[in-house]
């Protein structure tokens, strides 16, 4: 597989701080050499930013535009992108991206499901919000509930609720749980990956989901188009502890690797980001081998080997 590593060296809008470190972090710590030694071919870009930091937001959007063009310009090589992201907002980026590549007459351009694995929900918006903090709002952004004026400056259109997973959940505010229980998302929390394992936790519903995409097709052939969305603190802190907001009660490594590799063979996996890495926390090097290895299992699957046949 031809991969393009996308690096998106900020924290909301602002370069090399904090969860911005993480992208450079992975560069330097040997992802592009650990995907090369899985026989992928790699190129490395970095996204920047247009123009001066004005308002978070408005930052944010800026450097989502640089990330769609670097996904379109890699999809139109032929490459796989995986974009290290500071936050989880630059996955409005990496759909933009990946819808300017279909056009709007596709019939996938309207199926384009998204997988989401976050300790947190992200699913704030300005009403529900406790604390303000613009990176608890990505997922709401991505379906248009927060700050639709994004899909304008983006381009493309809001991610259908019905098309959403989000899985490994268990910090979420009253607020933003209640909006997640009553909307379309399909959600698998971490307290019932806990309770049944991730397998018969996960299993049913991304087979629901496939379904569904699979339905929105107007040509039901071939598996449906997904972007996985990774947020390294879905892991347990034991496990990848370099994050901003660690949370108790998470994923092993073999259950988040295992959920990459049941996404596949589920979906045609177009892009992937990787967000929340912060490099100078404590147990960085831990969260940084957990990060490069869920980059070769997805590069790996998006190539369609099976997990048995690969080094
Ligand atoms: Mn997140």
């Amino acid at each position: 597989m031809d991969v393009t590593l996308v690096a998106v060296p900020y924290d909301l809008g602002r370069e090399g701080v904090g969860s911005g470190r993480g992208p450079t972090a992975y560069l330097e710590g040997g992802a592009a050499e650990a995907l090369r030694a899985g026989g992928h071919d790699v190129e490395v870009v970095t996204a920047r930013r247009s123009a001066a930091f004005g308002s978070e937001l408005e930052a944010v959007l800026d450097v989502d535009a640089a990330v769609a063009a670097l996904v379109i310009a890699a999809i139109a090589d032929g490459r796989l992108p995986l974009v290290l992201a500071g936050n989880c907002n630059v996955t409005l980026g990496v759909r933009a991206g990946l819808l300017a590549t279909r056009g709007d007459s596709d019939p996938d351009h309207g199926r384009l499901a998204t997988i989401w694995l976050d300790a947190h929900g992200d699913f704030n918006t300005p009403k529900t919000t406790e604390t303000g903090y613009l990176d608890g709002m990505p997922l709401a952004m991505l379906t248009g509930r927060a700050f639709p004026e994004a899909w304008v400056r983006l381009g493309g259109k809001p991610l259908d609720e019905t098309l959403t997973l989000h899985a490994g959940g268990r910090d979420l505010d009253p607020a933003e749980a209640g909006a997640m229980a009553t909307s379309q998302i399909t959600v698998v929390s971490g307290a019932e990956v806990r309770e049944r394992g991730l397998g018969e936790a996960l299993a049913p519903a991304l087979d629901e989901l496939a379904a569904r995409a699979v339905d929105l097709g107007q040509v039901a052939t071939g598996r449906p188009p997904a972007q996985l969305h990774v947020d390294i603190d879905v892991l347990d802190p034991s496990v990848a502890p370099a994050v901003g907001f660690p949370s108790p009660g998470g994923l092993t490594l073999a259950e988040l690797l295992a959920a990459v590799e049941m996404s596949g063979a589920r979906f045609d996996l177009l892009a992937l980001s990787l967000t929340s890495f912060a490099p100078e926390s404590a147990g960085g090097g831990g969260t940084l081998d957990c990060g490069v290895a869920v980059l070769t299992t997805a590069a790996g699957v998006a190539s369609g080997f099976p997990a048995a046949t690969r080094r």
